[in-house]
């Protein structure tokens, strides 16, 4: 398989240099791995290293597009804090992107900034949710119309645990197979969907396919074990970055990760024709938005 992972020799957050390859591979579906770029934490900030930080109530703690922390534990004063840590990754996260993409600059949206102190190996999903299954990223509530999902990853370990990933093989090759087993969109049923307050707005016929190729791939066990994919430990102190909707990616193992998510009109890229929307387009022949 062709490398699925580049790997990027800076070390800085506002680096100097916007490479036209790594743009290509980037919109092409690999992964950007940084391994000397590291996010720091500040001595006060070491406490927050413990799953306790995180309200056992929340699934996650997330910092708003607003700047509002959620799901975290502890007081106030913690709270302001974790919420000044989780704010700093954001600000450094939108600084790697706009000096080496920088023509996304304000089309891009800012959604939640993440913070991940639970252990990957001992949590207990339905297959559905289960990070650890290869997929490409789609949510069922959100239709997006191809609007793109771009998310900026550090780990954060501080007892120098890598956070395993498996990368697959490109999303054509992905949609290729899944495509002919894909339940057909019915309207009639997105527009329930949308009545009963399932979906935010009427899921397109794009978003109906990412689903069915999301958990096209969980929920087979035979292409969990034989399609092509390389394991790829990302140690503390490295980043990487990709079009999660996309490439083909599960998380086996680690623990303390932060992530930044990014939207991206498919418009805006620099060759819109590598999106999955326009992957999708291309192999059914038809108008899916
Ligand atoms: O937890 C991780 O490292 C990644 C999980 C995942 O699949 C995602 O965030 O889209
Ligand atoms: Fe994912």
């Amino acid at each position: 398989m062709e490398q699925q992972i580049v790997e990027i020799d800076i070390r800085s957050w506002q680096p100097q240099a916007a490479d036209p390859a790594w743009i290509a591979a980037l919109e092409a579906g690999k992964v950007l791995y940084f391994p000397r770029l590291a996010f720091e934490l500040k001595d006060s900030e070491k406490r927050f290293l413990t799953p306790e930080a995180r309200d056992p109530k929340s699934r996650n703690i997330s910092l708003d597009a607003k700047g509002r922390l959620k799901g975290a534990a502890g007081d106030e004063a913690a709270q302001r804090d974790m919420a000044a840590m989780v704010g700093r990754f954001r600000a450094q996260a939108k600084s790697l992107i706009d000096a080496i993409l920088p023509r996304y600059g304000d089309a891009l949206r800012l959604a939640p900034t993440s913070y991940r102190p639970m252990q990957v190996e001992s949590r207990a999903q339905s297959w559905r949710a289960d990070d650890k299954r290869m997929h490409v990223d789609a949510f069922p509530s959100r239709p997006n119309y191809g609007e793109r999902i771009l998310r900026v990853f550090t780990n954060v370990n501080p007892q120098g645990t890598p956070r395993i990933w498996r990368v697959g093989e490109p999303f054509e090759k992905v949609a290729s197979q899944f495509l002919p087993r894909v339940k057909p969109y019915v309207r009639w049923q997105a527009k329930a969907l949308k009545a009963l307050h399932v979906t935010k707005s009427l899921r397109s016929e794009y978003d109906h396919l990412m689903l069915q190729l999301h958990d096209g791939m969980k929920s087979d066990m035979e292409y969990q074990r034989r399609a092509e994919q390389v394991t790829m430990p990302f140690p503390p102190g490295s980043v990487w970055i990709c079009f999660s909707d996309q490439t083909s990616h599960a998380v086996m193992s680690g623990q303390y990760m932060m992530e930044q998510t990014l939207h991206l009109p498919v418009d805006k890229q620099y060759d819109p024709k590598a999106s999955p929307l326009a992957i999708l387009t291309r192999l059914t022949g038809r108008a899916l938005i």
